[in-house]
């Protein structure tokens, strides 16, 4: 169990969640974990893994949180967040939201006197959202713009005022005045915390300042359409105790999710779908020819009958990077193989070259002279340079083996990978 903590440990750093939130975290599972009951058909690697994701889940909010709209109106929100992180772009995917879901009318107005072009972004934005923005008067204080905006919705029946404000490179003391100044005239319903997925370890001086000078009530993650694992959710809501309510997906004005802590916790454990991983080997896999393979690779006897055998089932579960990404701490791994440059296309080539030769000719390739590589390379619709590289890369591959076999790397390694294949049937632990 100590080991599969481990893992988790580096996983959530490798998400970018902040250190004291990671320790704390894997303190509480590890807690809940010891004396928790394996069931007979999970390892303990496995059940350690769904503690973590459920703990994950409920330490992420469990389920989604929708704004709180239970105020009179006008319903004021305010928008408050770093430069860049997406706040202007989220007052309209929110404006539009509420009036087209909620039905209500909105109002947005913008705040930011620092960008010169600021306050006309969120009117093109309000124009694309088709609600309305408020008149931009030059020369306005935050302040004064926040009272008229109030103002204005009052006079003209808005159900919600969304505030959007100006942001800092970082955290500045005039920044934190200026809208603790807002909040406290407006009172609003909302004060939502807009941060960028990519955050990494500053998530929590962020999100703990902006808490310190106006309650964050909610948290709005953009960016998750890129690559970021999105720990920062984890640290953020850890430290405010504000729920992460919405998710920002894309450019797009309806570019904008709820949410879901389920989702999240997956994408920020990177332990990969283990049971979809399990699930689909199960179902791919032929384990006894797998086991054979792997006696075969330990000898350090590896033909081309053994190489095409094993691609065809690789090909049979798909890309090979997904299938590795599906498993945890193969990273290594997945280099080499990268290196090898073995991908699917490669794999029916090389398939059909082999499929080309005699037996003789597949446990023993150093007969292939310049003749036979060319009766190869018509049989299999290829060509002699392709024959020729797939030789060097299975010359490459045997070195590999034979130099990790002397290491005792192979046979951990199809240890490791025929354990997490075998897992749901044999009940054996997944890393
Ligand atoms: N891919 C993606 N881009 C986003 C998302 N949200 C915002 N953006 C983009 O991020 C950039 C900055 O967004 P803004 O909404 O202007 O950010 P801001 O916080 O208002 O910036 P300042 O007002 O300068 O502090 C824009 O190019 C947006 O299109 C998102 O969820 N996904
Ligand atoms: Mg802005």
């Amino acid at each position: 169990m100590n080991e599969a903590l481990r893992e988790i440990r580096l996983a959530l750093l490798d998400a970018d969640v902040a250190l004291p939130v990671v320790k704390d975290f894997v303190a509480k599972v590890k807690e809940q974990a010891v004396g928790a009951e394996v069931l007979r058909s999970v390892s303990p690697g496995q059940m350690v893994v769904k503690i973590v994701n459920d703990a994950l889940i409920e330490a992420l909010g469990g389920l989604p949180v929708p704004l709180n709209l239970n105020a009179a109106s006008p319903i004021p929100i305010l928008m408050v967040g770093l430069q860049g992180s997406g706040k202007t772009t989220t007052s309209g995917k929110i404006a539009l939201r509420l009036r087209t879901r909620e039905r209500k009318k909105v109002l947005l107005a913008s705040l930011d006197t620092q960008r010169p072009a600021a306050q006309e972004q969120l009117a093109q934005l309000a124009l694309k959202a088709e609600v309305a923005c408020l008149p931009i008067i030059a020369g306005q204080t935050p302040l004064q713009i926040a009272h008229r905006a109030m103002d204005m919705a009052r006079r003209e029946v808005f159900d919600v005022v969304i505030l959007d404000t100006a942001g800092r490179l970082s955290i500045d003391i005039a920044l934190m005045e200026e809208v603790k100044a807002i909040r406290n005239a407006v009172n609003p319903a909302e004060t939502l915390l807009v941060v960028d997925a990519m955050t990494g370890q500053d998530a929590v001086s962020t999100a703990t300042a902006f808490n310190e000078a106006v309650s964050i009530t909610g948290i709005v993650m953009t960016r998750l359409d890129g690559d970021a694992r999105g720990g920062a959710a984890l640290s953020m809501r850890s430290v405010t105790g504000a729920p992460i309510k919405l998710a920002g997906m894309g450019e797009k004005l309806d570019a904008l999710d709820e949410f879901n802590p389920e989702r999240i916790a997956g994408r920020i454990l990177g332990m990969g779908d283990i049971v979809g991983l399990v699930e689909k080997a199960a179902a791919n896999i032929d384990q006894a020819e797998a086991e054979k393979l792997a006696k075969k690779m330990a000898k350090g006897k590896f033909d081309l009958d053994d190489y095409a055998s094993q691609l065809k089932q690789i090909a049979k579960m798909g890309s090979l990077s997904g299938i590795m990404g599906m498993l945890p701490g193969v990273g290594k791994i997945k280099q080499q193989l990268a290196d090898a440059n073995l991908e699917t296309t490669v794999f029916k080539k090389h398939v059909a070259i082999i499929g080309s030769m005699t037996p003789g000719e597949r446990r023993n390739p150093d007969i292939l002279k310049a003749s036979r590589k060319k009766r190869i390379a018509s049989g299999s619709g290829t060509s002699v340079q392709e024959v020729n590289k797939l030789l060097k890369q299975f010359d490459d591959m045997s070195t590999m083996m034979k130099r990790m076999n002397k290491a005792g790397g192979a046979e951990a390694m199809m240890r490791q990978m025929q354990s997490a294949m075998g897992g749901a049937k044999g009940g054996r632990r997944p890393f």
